[in-house]
């Protein structure tokens, strides 16, 4: 048998870093990636879609977003099964039970904190999961259930569940847990980032995000598509992001002319654009005339236009081209203010090296009498 693995879509956020028209256009993005989801368990002759909580960002679901997700469900003519997560968790009154009118026996979703299985005799499958039905669910549903009686169908797993602390407060489950109960798959989710596989064999996974939506969520997003076949499990992604975040460092050190970085731009963002929508942010680092670097600043949309990324960054954590250690012992007030910033400017933390920098650069500029203003954000 095949199945889909999905979850953690964090459909309708709110992303409020963004104006209201670009939300608009990232909320609208969520829901085509859902229909290529759903179109994908089709064109690969999926016979279930496990999703594993966090389908939606919160309990408030827009009607255009409410209507793609039930009209793709009845519609696409196998088993959909779910089970709420920290963000979507089930109550009463929320989208889950209100549509499960209409869908029946089309959508499957837990209702409980507790252990519960589901049976689709069609397929010999018995699916076991459980809901949040808070933002948190402090223990682990696992922990204290029995096995029950194995049936001869494929045992399946199907939360939301945090494998990486025993303290967690979003379902801390453990591996012996998961293999106690000998699931044939365990589909999680929850985190975003982790591995391929948390266990030898692969039979335990998160989904791991569908389509990045930020830097915290590199490269390409998709879904597993599982086969479970008389004890066999194989396993293989789907890779469904139609955009995808990158990060690249560049040292500059070596580059010694304006044209030469933005080249060099080019080709480290180009790196990057056989992704489709590629969102890439540049760090550059080593020593560098500061000049250089906000030319290359300037140059973002030539940058942008030559490598064929669709948005990118560049971030200065360049030092600058100074003489070190000639102002380690000048005497004068240059040396003393390049003394105290020292243990800043040598700092583990990028924020505080860059903050140190700058004020280097704004000193070192009011001594001698210089404008400030040129000296870059
Ligand atoms: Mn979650």
């Amino acid at each position: 048998m095949r199945i889909l693995h999905t979850g953690d879509l964090h459909l309708d956020s709110p992303f409020c870093a963004y104006g209201q028209k670009d939300a608009d256009k990232q909320r609208e993005a969520g829901r085509e990636l859902l229909r290529r989801i759903f179109d994908c368990a089709k064109d690969e002759k999926c016979e279930m879609i496990l999703i594993a909580g966090d389908l939606f960002d919160s309990r408030f679901v827009t009607p255009e977003s409410a209507e793609l997700f039930c009209t793709l469900a009845e519609n696409c003519g196998i088993p959909v099964v779910l089970s709420p997560g920290n963000h979507d968790y089930y109550t009463e009154n929320c989208f889950y039970s209100k549509i499960r009118a209409r869908l029946g026996d089309k959508l499957t979703v837990f209702s409980s904190p507790e252990l519960q299985a589901f049976d689709f005799d069609d397929l010999r499958v018995r699916v076991y999961g459980y809901a949040f039905t808070s933002m948190a669910l402090m223990n682990s549903p696992l922990s204290d259930a029995t096995v029950p009686v194995d049936n001869g169908y494929i045992k399946l797993l199907c939360a939301h569940a945090d494998l990486a602390s025993l303290v967690s407060r979003y379902a801390p489950l453990t591996l012996a847990e998961i293999e106690r109960f000998g699931f044939d798959y365990a589909a999680l989710g929850h985190i975003h980032n982790r591995d391929e596989r948390e266990d030898s064999d692969g039979r335990v996974r998160y989904c791991g995000f569908a389509e990045g939506r930020s830097f915290d969520e590199l490269g390409t997003g998709g879904v597993w598509i599982v086969d479970l076949d008389g004890g066999r499990c194989e396993v293989s992604r789907r890779v469904l992001s139609e955009r995808a975040f990158y990060i690249r460092e560049l040292d500059v050190s070596n580059i010694e002319t304006n044209s030469a970085l933005v080249e060099a731009l080019i080709a480290t963002a180009s790196s990057c654009s056989a992704s489709r929508g590629a969102h890439v942010r540049i760090s550059l680092c080593g020593r560098a005339e500061e000049q250089t670097v906000n030319h290359a600043i300037l140059s973002i949309s030539k940058i942008v236009a030559e490598s064929g990324v669709e948005y990118l960054e560049i971030v200065d954590d360049t030092m600058p081209l100074l003489d070190g250690e000639y102002l380690e012992r000048d005497a004068t007030l240059r040396g003393e203010l390049y003394r105290t910033l020292l243990p800043k400017l040598r700092s583990e933390d990028g924020n505080e090296r860059r903050l140190a920098t700058k004020a280097l650069r704004i000193g070192l500029a009011a001594i001698d009498g210089k404008s400030i203003f040129g000296v870059s954000e």
